[in-house]
């Protein structure tokens, strides 16, 4: 009879998991879940002008094709902002943040649960005119489309 003391589970998902008891339960949730960051201006890292641009982090993302992801967006700032891809038929709107009388922001979240349908890199860019307080730049056009990587744009890459 085989042993079950010790039984090493892999998840399609990439993520294993070593059963030391045979009583310890899993959860089988292979679904992906990302958290991402809206940042204003003066909480961003600095563009090569010096100032701080409003950014989406992570602007990069590595999902698979066909499985569902779950995306936890928190809006740090007081505009809204989108994730478009035209190319991967994405247009994701992400509610603004509260500005409250002190000039703070309270955060808001908005969950949005995406399929990707092919496999590609697809890039993405917010359409909203925003980074107002960095004249802009974070969204200016740049080589392929508005945006600029690492801020108000980046890529969906599907495998
Ligand atoms: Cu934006």
């Amino acid at each position: 009879m085989k042993s079950l003391s010790k039984c090493l589970v892999s998840a399609a998902a990439g993520s294993v998991l070593l059963l030391s008891n045979p009583s310890i339960t899993f959860s089988a949730d292979l679904a992906q879940h990302i958290t991402v960051y809206v940042l204003r201006g003066e909480q961003s890292p600095k563009g090569p002008d010096g100032h701080g641009h409003d950014t989406i982090v992570p602007a990069n993302y590595a999902l698979k094709v066909g499985e569902p992801v779950d995306l936890t967006i928190i809006n740090y700032d007081e505009g809204p902002h989108t994730m478009t891809s035209e190319t991967m038929g994405v247009d994701i709107q992400i509610a603004a943040g509260l500005e409250q009388a002190d000039g703070s922001v309270k955060p808001v979240t908005t969950h949005v649960t995406i399929t990707p349908k092919q496999k590609g890199t697809f890039r993405w860019h917010c359409l909203t005119p925003c980074d107002k307080g960095g004249h802009y730049w974070a969204m200016s056009n740049s080589y392929d489309g508005m945006g600029k990587d690492g801020y108000m744009a980046g890529y969906f890459v599907v495998m």
